[in-house]
């Protein structure tokens, strides 16, 4: 337009100069042709500007629509999350246009699918799912001599055919007797085990169950360890404090009869027969239990010349009255009384093991003595603990099992005089064991 108006403008001021040049003005057609001819081009220049602008237009349309998809993309440009495979691991956690993620398989696992995976600008991962497969350890037929192979995550396991045992079922087993014999004894039965075998990068490891271990003469065998053997003397004490038997496996402990295996499984306890009834004693006897065992007492009077004695209580015996002035009765003791103690062998001495007193005391002095063989005497003793109270002393061990008698006196006295006497006869049962 701007090149359109400059001609115009040339046109008028050609014919308003031309006067003054003094040449002749041209025609009035002369003039509209010119102007019809001016008119012609400004209007292909029109056409052409328009054109222009047309297409101006379509360039700033088509950028303007291309910014608007750019910013779409740029708020959406990431792949869909990609989780690990089950029993497998995932390398990578970007998921920009680009990007890389890559996939391990634990190991006894196999990967299938895409190793690796990029997003792609379509906004999509490359490649293929990706799963971890359990390898098949059977695959290569591991088990010999007709056993079949159970697949397990990575290992196997081998049930072999009759007459072969191993991990993999290579040994034959011995079926003659006279072949067994030649073997030592844990070679066969519940005491050997096949061991379980896995191959980590090409070398095969072999374990065993719990009590079990590979013995020296077959890497693959597991014979069971002897636990009583092994803990014989171990630092740490005894694994039983009686006997112990080793078991496929394990092992156990033993009691003695008379005793129960406690709670802890080491140590043993007495069965108290008087109070579970296992016990073969008559109405008339009193049963004591005693370590290991037990034991059926009857208490009977004692026959002493001069005296006659009653049973007054099931384990006391009095002195009927004795004639007046039969003075070799009044000194014959006045009751005798019956203990009897339960106790383990070897018990550490010196301890009280009993105690006499006198209730009401009459008279101005009470004495305490012993009575009884050599035997008393040399593992017991006899003390005053009160004015009124006199104990029984063991002082040396004792080795069980064995039964000690121990007699005890207490005499009451009034100015020397001897006003009674009376006996408490203990015996006491000693256990074959220290528990
Ligand atoms: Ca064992
Ligand atoms: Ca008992």
């Amino acid at each position: 337009m701007l090149l359109s108006a400059a001609i115009v403008t040339t046109l008028l001021c050609f014919c308003s100069l031309l006067p003054a040049s003094g040449q002749d003005c041209p025609s009035r057609q002369e003039i509209q042709g010119s102007l019809k001819q001016v008119q012609k081009l400004l209007s292909a220049h029109e056409a052409s500007y328009l054109q222009s602008l047309h297409n101006l237009k379509k360039k700033i349309n088509l950028l303007h629509s291309n910014a608007g998809k750019q910013t779409t993309r740029t708020t959406n440009s990431t792949c869909p999350k990609l989780d690990a495979p089950v029993n497998g691991r995932k390398l990578g956690k970007s998921q920009s246009i680009g990007h890389e993620v890559h996939f391990l398989c634990d190991p006894g696992y196999e990967l299938v699918g895409s190793e690796s995976r990029v997003c792609q600008e379509s906004l999509t991962w490359s490649g293929q799912q990706t799963t971890c497969r359990d390898i098949n350890e059977c695959s290569s037929s591991p088990c010999l001599n007709g056993g079949t192979c159970v697949d397990e995550v990575n290992q196997f396991s081998c049930v072999c055919a009759k007459g072969w045992a191993g991990a993999t079922c290579q040994s034959p087993v011995p079926t003659s007797t006279a072949a067994a014999s030649t073997l030592p004894a844990a070679t066969t039965g519940p005491f050997v085990r096949p061991s379980r075998c896995s191959i980590v990068q090409g070398t095969t490891h072999c374990t065993c169950e719990p009590g079990y271990t590979i013995s020296g003469r077959d890497s693959v065998t597991c014979t069971d360890i002897d636990e009583c053997e092994l803990f014989h003397n171990g630092q740490a004490g005894r694994l039983c404090l009686h006997a112990c038997v080793n078991t496929p496996g394990g092992y156990r402990c033993s009691c003695p009869v008379g005793y129960n295996v406690t709670r802890d499984g080491r140590s043993c306890k007495d069965i108290d027969e008087c109070a579970t009834r296992q016990n073969n004693c008559t109405k008339d006897q009193m049963c004591i239990n005693t370590y290991g065992g037990f034991q059926c007492v009857r208490v009977e009077c004692p026959k002493i010349p001069n005296a006659t004695y009653v049973k007054t209580s099931p384990m006391r015996c009095e002195r009927n009255p004795c004639p007046v002035d039969n003075k070799a009765c009044s000194q014959t003791p006045n009751s005798f009384s019956y203990h009897y103690l339960a106790v383990v062998s070897n018990l550490s001495a010196p301890r009280v093991m009993f105690r006499v007193s006198a209730l009401r005391p009459i008279g101005d002095t009470l004495r305490f003595s012993l009575l009884g063989g050599k035997q008393a005497r040399r593992h017991f003793t006899v003390q005053r603990s009160d004015r009124v109270t006199g104990q029984l002393m063991l002082v040396t061990p004792v080795q069980g099992p064995a039964s000690l008698e121990a007699e005890v006196e207490m005499s009451e006295l009034e100015k020397r005089v001897q006003l009674g006497r009376y006996i408490t006869k203990v015996t006491m049962f000693v256990s074959q064991y220290e528990f």
